[in-house]
């Protein structure tokens, strides 16, 4: 228990005096899009979402019931939406095929979930996941209330228990996942503020042939989230880059921006028939 988000004992002093019927306000900040970036609209020469700090947001997120999930156990999240002053926010819009993106990531970013909460109604999601380590975990919302900009909120939670210790860093360029090899091609060096093309080449594992059974994920040719390594996660260190094309080829494309110099790790997600690919990678920005 000796790595807990500072805000966890606050939260389990208050679970204990209220009876549980607590929530976790999230951090929050909205992200100014300054085109639709929907797939399903034409998005298709898009740029990276971009994130500014100014501005106060229109809604926040809450864990409601807030957990302290042990590992390896299914636990169920409910998140609530909420206005300014409190009242649930009921309307969302679909982007990416989804009302709710829900990222869960492990603050040593050795756990990495991507999943899409079911909408209740009355402005809460919920979704059941299993946490296969414990210690510090960020849940990272993103949804756009009908009318309003696509935001992002995180909630820091812990599960039981403590991580384990996690393997150093690599700046390793090629992975392979299950049957595939995801190849990362970035422009060296990588500079921080300005527009990159990160792309990955898809091969199979056994053959190393192209790759020919690539499909759409959620309308793109694939998604890309990308974290810069900072403690606590901040919604400006969270970038989720959309694919260049619509439809995957070989080597799928993104664009992106990285904010600031750092380490950042990418997941890459593809879907190969059935079956999701989800790549990992660490890169350093100067
Ligand atoms: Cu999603």
């Amino acid at each position: 228990m000796a790595k807990l988000p500072f805000m966890q004992p606050v939260v389990v002093g208050l679970a204990l005096l209220f009876g549980g019927a607590i929530a976790i306000v999230a951090t929050m900040q909205q992200k100014q899009v300054a085109t639709p970036h929907h797939p399903h609209h034409d998005h298709h020469s898009s740029t990276a979402t971009q994130h500014h700090s100014g501005g106060a947001p229109n809604t926040h997120a809450e864990l409601v019931n807030a957990p302290t999930p042990p590992p390896q156990q299914a636990t169920t999240f409910t998140l609530a939406i909420r206005s300014h002053s409190g009242e649930a926010v009921t309307q969302f819009e679909r982007f990416q095929e989804e009302l709710m993106h829900l990222i869960i990531v492990s603050d040593d970013f050795q756990v990495f979930q991507h999943l899409h909460p079911r909408y209740l109604g009355d402005g809460q999601f919920q979704v059941t996941t299993t946490l296969p380590q414990g210690g510090g975990y960020t849940l990272i919302a993103d949804y756009k209330p009908t009318g309003a900009n696509e935001t992002v909120a995180m909630i820091p939670i812990a599960a039981q228990g403590a991580a384990p210790s996690p393997p150093a860093p690599t700046a390793q360029t090629t992975q392979v996942i299950g049957t595939t090899t995801v190849e990362l091609k970035l422009p060296q060096p990588l500079k921080a503020g300005s527009a990159v093309e990160v792309a990955f080449r898809l091969r199979d594992a056994a053959t190393q042939q192209a790759v020919t059974d690539l499909r759409p994920y959620l309308g793109e040719a694939g998604h890309l989230v990308i974290l810069r390594e900072t403690t606590p996660l901040k919604p400006v260190d969270y970038l989720h880059a959309h694919a260049v094309d619509r439809q995957p080829k070989e080597t799928v494309r993104f664009m992106t921006q990285f904010p600031t110099p750092g380490r950042y790790k990418l997941w890459a997600q593809f879907q190969r028939g059935e079956q999701i690919v989800t790549a990992p990678f660490w890169v350093t920005v100067n």
